[in-house]
């Protein structure tokens, strides 16, 4: 008898780990807003190429780029992720920042000035607090890549200080602490989709963007009239590896370490390689005739000045810990 009760204890076993990791999925989505000419895209390659090979094939992730999951509604793509409608993706913490407040963090003008303020957030127990903000809200988050220092361009005038933008059409994305940042500098800021935005600069419904050098290089964004473009370092938007909740749950502990280790791989490979090209990307927008503005450290203070009303608004959203744990990191970095 003792023995059949241990047959059927280990058979019950059996079909339990069996039903919870066999049923794989054939294929998995994997969403981006940028394709692979960008190294937002190239992140998700990696990605993807990294899991296949380390599972012999077991899993099998596809890319869908241009947030096309989503309608092009790059905003959508957390929610879609957590109602199991994406499976996994690698998003900006600008288009999550709508369902999970915390991502705003990293959207607060100039509290990160350069690459080791970036790391010392992501890398530390801000970064973690982060994470758990994501984790809560139905997405586990794996890994950090980076979309990049976000720059302004425009097709109208050198900007140099904040008075240069009176009354300046700004598109912007995400959520609406955007909006306060732009208005807090007099601009007119608009809301839209990637997909929307070149359109719009080309027909001149707005008169300029933000988004990092990288970007404004692979979609050339000289040729829809962009001729200034002030290197101001405003803020910039880390790249989160991520999987819905349900799908990760759906993994065994080893292949769950599997994506996790592949992410982290793929995240630091495509950090270092897009802040390595930035010399070159910038030499190239330059040989274009864009004019190239760098800001003194006293211009970039009048910016700074002109946008702290955004923290008063947005750090009690964001969380006083967050924001403060943030901005020690910075501060000690
Ligand atoms: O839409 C943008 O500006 C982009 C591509 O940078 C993001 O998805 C945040």
């Amino acid at each position: 008898l003792k023995r059949c009760t241990f047959l059927a204890a280990a058979a019950a076993t059996l079909l339990f780990s069996a039903t919870s990791h066999a049923q794989y999925k054939d294929e998995y989505t994997v969403s981006t807003v940028l394709p692979s000419a960008f190294p937002w895209g190239q992140a998700a390659d990696k990605w993807v190429e990294l899991v296949k090979e380390r599972s012999d094939g077991r899993i099998n992730m596809k890319i869908y780029s241009n947030s096309q999951l989503v309608s092009g509604d790059q905003t959508k793509e957390f929610s879609a992720m957590r109602s199991g409608l994406i499976d996994m993706a690698v998003g900006s913490t600008i288009n999550w920042s709508p369902q999970v407040p915390e991502l705003n963090l990293f959207s607060l003008p100039f509290l990160m000035p350069d690459y080791d303020a970036i790391d010392a957030i992501t890398q530390g127990e801000a970064g973690e607090a982060v994470f758990a903000a994501i984790k809560k809200r139905g997405v586990t988050p794996l890994a950090w890549g980076e979309n990049g220092f976000r720059e302004l361009s425009n097709s109208k005038l050198t900007i140099e200080e904040p008075a240069d933008l009176d009354g300046l059409k700004i598109r912007v994305v995400g959520s609406p602490l955007f909006q306060d940042t732009f208005t807090a500098l007099g601009a007119n800021p608009t809301q839209m989709s990637w997909a929307d935005a070149k359109p719009a600069l080309t027909t001149g419904a707005v008169d300029g963007q933000e988004n990092p050098l990288s970007v404004f290089d692979v979609a050339r964004i000289d040729q829809v009239g962009q001729k200034y473009l002030t290197r101001w370092h405003y803020m910039a938007d880390p790249l989160v590896f991520a999987v819905s909740n349900s799908i990760w749950d759906q993994f065994s502990a080893e292949d769950q370490e599997l994506l996790k280790q592949a992410a982290v791989d793929a995240g630091q490979w495509e950090i270092e390689k897009s802040r390595s090209e930035i010399d070159e990307t910038l030499a190239a927008i330059k040989d274009r005739g864009v004019e190239v503005t760098e800001l003194t450290d006293e211009q970039r203070d009048a910016f700074v000045k002109a946008t702290q009303s955004v923290y008063g608004e947005w750090t009690p959203r964001i969380g006083e810990d967050l924001v403060k744990q943030a901005q020690e990191a910075v501060a000690n970095r």
